[in-house]
């Protein structure tokens, strides 16, 4: 395996600290040659049951047991949306209830391997409560650095408690991107501190594993994907997977990849559906929180995955997105946060013509109770008696 130069191929080894071309400034992937596993014997559950597809030595491995989350077959919210097979991957059910843990385990298991002191990165919450939980349990430094404001309370309370050094941009100075761009130059500068955002490509590889799994429980891969982007490395890990899974010869076909961003946070959806020429949103807003950004640092790789993989970009509204977390936690038991609720709006708005669909929920609805209890209604004030009981729920 080599780090390769997404976009002019230039090549890099592995314990190079280095996440754009030296060359071209384009984001960087790991090259796995995925031919050469066909036939590989996999053991164990979880991210490193993949580990011959990891660029990382399984004997270092930081872990909390990530992957191997819930596969839900929903046959109601299918019926009611006219799919025939709707699954739903759920990675709230990760150790630190979001998706991220799956490139945390080997991001950080990557920085023991680099020798690294302390690990850093800008969140929108979920990657900053991860890399907080691995940190501490590997030993590492974790330094955080969050748009003020605007991260659920869940998430900060989880980077807190995991012992992360914690701070924020003001509102009114900064947003996510921002955030990014100044933790980008903390590493650069201090050789010591690993940057372990999406842009730093051995994450991805564990992110890639959600790809191995939906194949192993279907069969085969599915016909389509669906899920929200961000910063759109999830997108382009999944993607790599799907290839590579096929590739090694365990599946036959590849799906179509289908991106949702909320309407106020579209940059992706903008160059995919508009041909506009910058990937770039001024002053993204959405209640998604999560996926709050308007500069994602993996936009080539995403618009690939979707233009390679015949897909699509898509956006839908705050309003629509806090509907689909209701129905899903309502008619299949599955409580979900704002951005992962955002596929699900998709699904209902627009239906799909593909056979099996599945749809990753990428971080549990409990990082952000605010977010729903903001709409709900009050809860009711009662006497402690049957009959005030009787009257107040009308039963
Ligand atoms: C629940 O934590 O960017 O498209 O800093 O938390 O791979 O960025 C979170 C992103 C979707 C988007 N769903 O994933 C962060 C951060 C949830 C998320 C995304 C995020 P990418």
């Amino acid at each position: 395996m080599i780090q390769r130069c997404i976009q002019c191929d230039t090549t890099y080894p592995l314990d190079q600290v280095i996440f754009t071309c030296e060359r071209c400034q384009c984001v960087l992937e790991i090259a796995v040659d995925a031919a050469s596993l066909s036939g590989v014997k996999l053991s164990g559950r979880g991210v490193w049951r993949y580990a011959p597809f990891l660029p990382v030595d399984v004997k270092h491995r930081v872990s909390l047991d990530e992957g191997g989350t819930g596969f839900h077959d929903c046959p109601t919210l299918g019926k009611a949306f006219g799919i025939d097979r709707l699954f739903v991957k759920n990675e709230g059910e990760n150790p630190t209830c979001s998706f991220k843990d799956r490139g945390m385990t080997v991001g950080v298991t990557k920085a023991i391997e680099m020798n690294a002191v302390a690990v850093a990165c800008a969140s929108t919450g979920n990657t900053a409560a991860s890399l907080a939980a691995y940190a501490g349990r590997a030993g590492l430094k974790a330094i955080v650095l969050v748009p003020g404001g605007k991260v659920a309370m869940g998430k900060i309370a989880q980077s807190v408690v995991h012992g992360a050094q914690i701070a924020q941009i003001a509102q009114v100075e900064g947003n996510f991107d921002d955030a990014m761009r100044v933790v980008q130059e903390l590493s650069a500068d201090t050789g010591s501190v690993y940057l372990l955002n999406s842009i730093n490509p051995f994450r991805l590889e564990g992110q890639k594993t959600l790809a191995f799994e939906v194949c192993e429980a279907l069969g085969d891969a599915p016909d389509a994907l669906v899920l929200p982007m961000g910063n759109a490395g999830n997108i382009s890990a999944i993607w790599k997977g799907f290839r590579e899974f096929k590739e090694a010869g365990f599946t036959t076909k590849l799906p179509r990849m289908i991106g949702v961003q909320a309407e106020g946070a579209a940059p992706i959806a903008n160059v995919v559906n508009e041909g506009a020429s910058d990937c770039y949103v001024a002053n993204p807003e959405t209640v998604a929180t999560a996926i709050r950004i308007g500069a994602p640092v993996n936009w080539q790789k995403a618009v690939a995955a979707i233009r390679d993989s015949g897909g699509l970009a898509a956006t839908v509204s705050d309003d629509e997105i806090l509907a689909a977390q209701r129905e899903l936690a309502q008619r299949e038991g599955l409580f979900v946060e704002p951005a992962s609720a955002a596929p699900i709006a998709y699904l209902k708005k627009h239906g799909i013509d593909a056979g099996t669909v599945v749809c990753v929920t990428t971080g549990h609805g409990l990082k952000d109770p605010d977010a729903v209890l903001r709409v709900a209604p009050p809860i009711v004030q009662v006497k402690p008696t049957v009959s005030s009981l009787r009257e107040a729920l009308k039963l």
